[in-house]
């Protein structure tokens, strides 16, 4: 697909907005992780660009996570590409080069809150219907080691052990008292608050943040870089398990329910 993801560089400031939009709620599907990878990617290699600002075109909804559609009746083979675009995805993100920042303007439950999680800097709207979590038990699934390690990493082991656990999904509050997102902001402020601390976190000099980055951040991407083929396999084997397809299938009819 295309367009589902609106990028503008602003040259002068050396900072990029990525505009997720694939409506209504920004899954995402194979489709969007790949040309969110593009766009990523190419920002990535052009030296004008030393920022992004990650933000959703989608009304109260910054992503719904992974595309539950992608994980559901389909084949092996497409589910180990599905993954394989999910890790790389997390690879890209976590290890950017760039400052990233988070402008969390809606609801961010699981792949959305571990895309959050992989920038720099998080700012939400302080809106009470928004909630972010890592949900995945939830839906009777499990969350891989490497979401696990992101958010060991953004929050502490206690809390991590209880979010994922429990399947939780903070209210803005919640998650700016826990430290899952760093500032909360009226909801027309995301944006102009993001560019602000953006402008803050490039007075530092590029080299020194980027080792810095990477060296808070190398040993757990090792981790998955050394177990990449496994991983793809255990969610594979995982995904195609019957007791889970039903899982996936009744927590799709519940959200379908809920709406009517
Ligand atoms: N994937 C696919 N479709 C979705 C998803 C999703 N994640 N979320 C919502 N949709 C669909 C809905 O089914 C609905 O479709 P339709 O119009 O055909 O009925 C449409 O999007 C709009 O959704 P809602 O009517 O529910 O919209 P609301 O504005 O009321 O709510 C929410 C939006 C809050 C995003 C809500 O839809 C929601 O809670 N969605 C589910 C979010 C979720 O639980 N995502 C978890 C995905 S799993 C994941 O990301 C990590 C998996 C880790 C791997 C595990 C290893 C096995």
């Amino acid at each position: 697909g295309h367009g589902q993801v609106a990028v503008e560089l602003d040259s002068s400031a050396g900072v990029a907005v990525m505009k997720m939009e694939n409506l209504p709620v920004n899954s995402l599907s194979l489709d969007f992780l790949t040309e969110f990878l593009i766009s990523l990617e190419k920002l990535e290699n052009d030296r004008g660009c030393r920022g992004v600002i990650l933000t959703s075109g989608a009304p109260k909804i910054f992503s719904a996570g992974l595309d539950i559609m992608e994980m559901y009746g389909k084949s092996t083979e497409h589910y180990a590409e599905f993954w394989k675009a999910v890790q790389e995805m997390w690879l890209r993100l976590y290890q950017s080069n760039m400052v990233t920042i988070a402008a969390i303007n809606g609801s961010s439950p699981a792949g959305g809150c571990l895309m959050a999680m992989c920038c720099d800097y998080r700012i939400m709207a302080e809106n009470p219907k928004y909630s972010i979590g890592l949900n995945e038990t939830q839906l009777g699934i499990v969350a891989p080691f490497w979401f696990k390690d992101t958010m060991v990493n953004t929050i502490g082991n206690r809390a991590t052990e209880r979010s994922l656990e429990l399947g939780l999904l903070y209210s803005p509050p919640e998650a700016h008292k826990i430290g899952l997102v760093d500032q909360l902001v009226p909801e027309e402020k995301v944006q102009s608050t993001a560019a602000a601390v953006m402008s803050q976190w490039l007075a530092i000099p590029d080299h020194a943040r980027q080792i810095t980055k990477s060296m808070m951040r190398k040993p757990t991407v090792d981790r998955l870089l050394a177990h990449r083929e496994s991983d793809i396999q255990n969610f594979v084997s995982f995904i195609t398990k019957d007791s889970i397809q039903k899982s996936l299938q009744m927590y799709m009819e519940m959200l379908k329910q809920r709406r009517g």
